[in-house]
């Protein structure tokens, strides 16, 4: 295995990252975040008993590994001791393996409040965001207006550095949005009453890993959501508020470009999306239906149905281009089993001009029509196959095909929920 590995979504998200994340996990040092926050979503099972972790890394499973939280994370205090009470409730003590940026932005309360109450005024036209107030955590840090993890340490600067911001933003709720404004004191006590608890968490996560990396040291940076929903590269404006792209590892843990050595792109043997935007190959008839039952294609943080559909060979070259996707985890190949023809989006046509990328932004997506390949279904099932060979015929033309299209090579296809159920090709 190459030194450090990115893993990122090559699609809209829910590609299956946590269970790659999972199984690369045993062969490095530790594994970092560095984009999003708390609206990632992925179900574990913990000693029998299913919990989702949103904010803390995936690879926390794995009994000692080290977790860091880049500064490109927006940081909720209160979801990530919720998650760690929880994990310690099913019998996991992870809190001192996880390690969290004093650079980190801090996703405040009146940040919740506002991507609710935005989401409500915008009626039929909303994101479908998670409610968890990433847009605006974000918006705060690059108006420059935010506080950081490392400012709860400074305890008057942090107070008048809310009520200010409070100021603002309950301006903005009261005036524009028609809801309640917040208590500045409440907020201030209630994010500050953590501050103890997070305080051995603290460290300059950019400069150990530059240290630990020096002395051979392995990680994984594990992306959160997918590459079409990236704030510069995806269906704009039904996107998340952070670059998902690879290539925001470096900044986001402040770590340089050189140390990151293969890229893995994840994305599903079909396509999901959930929230508003853009859809080219969605199925919204039974087919689709079907998929989602089979593949239980439910959000793992708001339990929202997501919307099913075939694979788009065009979303994914972008993918494979704005991330330099080094090779391709295919997941989910079971799901298709029982189709009795499968579909491969190609390409779109738009205007009668073929195009071979995903277009950029939402309105020039909505106007494309995909170009589809048709496959006829191997009706036979893959589940748990772990050999290459053992596929049927049909599935591996599938793939081959997918490959191609994506302009890509697949690294493996997993037929499983578990880690033992995947197919290693490189
Ligand atoms: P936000 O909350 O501002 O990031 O939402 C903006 C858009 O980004 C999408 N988004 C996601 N899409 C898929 N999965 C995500 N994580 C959870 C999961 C989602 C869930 O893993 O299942 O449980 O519902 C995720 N996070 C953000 C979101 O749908 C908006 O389209
Ligand atoms: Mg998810």
């Amino acid at each position: 295995m190459a030194k450090n590995v990115v893993v990122v979504g090559a699609q809209w998200g829910d590609e299956g990252k946590g269970k790659i994340v999972d199984w690369l996990t045993s062969k490095v040092d530790g594994v970092v975040r560095f984009n999003g926050g708390n609206n990632a979503g992925h179900t574990i099972v913990v000693n029998g008993n299913k919990t989702v972790l949103r904010l803390i890394p995936s690879g926390v499973m794995h009994p000692t590994m080290q977790c860091y939280l880049g500064n490109g994370v927006v940081f909720s205090p209160s979801a990530f001791f919720s998650e760690l009470d929880q994990l310690k409730e099913h019998g996991m003590d992870a809190e001192s393996r996880l390690h969290v940026s004093g650079n980190c932005a801090l996703l405040m309360p009146y940040h919740v409040a506002l991507d609710h109450a935005r989401e409500n005024n915008l009626g039929k036209k909303k994101i479908g965001t998670t409610g968890r107030g990433i847009g605006p955590a974000y918006e705060d840090k690059v108006a420059r207006r935010t506080v950081r993890v490392a400012d709860l340490y400074n305890v008057p600067f942090f107070e008048e550095r809310v009520r200010t911001a409070l100021e603002y933003h309950n301006f903005e709720l009261t005036h524009f949005l028609h809801a309640e404004a917040l208590d500045p004191q409440k907020v201030i006590d209630e994010v500050l009453g953590f501050a103890d608890r997070l305080k051995p968490r603290v460290m300059d996560v950019s400069h150990t890993l530059n240290k630990l990396m020096a002395e051979g040291k392995q990680f994984l940076f594990e992306g959160a959501q997918g590459s079409m929903l990236d704030i510069d590269h995806g269906t704009y404006p039904f996107v998340t508020s952070s670059n998902t792209v690879a290539g925001y590892a470096t900044a986001g843990a402040g770590v340089g470009p050189h140390h990151l050595n293969y890229v893995l792109g994840i994305t599903k043997a079909y396509c999901t999306r959930v929230g508003a935007g853009p859809f080219p190959t969605e199925l919204l008839d039974e087919e689709g239906e079907r998929i989602r039952q089979r593949g239980g294609e439910f959000g793992a943080v708001t339990g929202r149905p997501r919307r099913c559909g075939w694979f788009d060979g065009a979303a994914l070259r972008r993918a494979v281009e704005i991330n330099g996707l080094t090779g391709l985890a295919v997941m989910k190949l079971d799901v298709l089993d029982e189709c009795d023809v499968v579909r491969l989006g190609v390409g779109y046509k738009k205007d009668g001009v073929e195009l071979e990328v995903m277009p950029y932004g939402a309105e020039e997506v909505a106007g494309c029509e995909v170009i589809y390949e048709d496959f006829p279904g191997w009706k036979t099932s893959t589940y748990g196959i772990k050999e290459w060979d053992k596929l049927p015929a049909a599935a591996r033309s599938y793939l081959k095909r997918l490959s191609e299209v994506a302009g890509c090579p697949i690294a493996a296809v997993s037929t499983g929920p578990d880690r033992e159920q995947t197919i290693l090709l490189s």
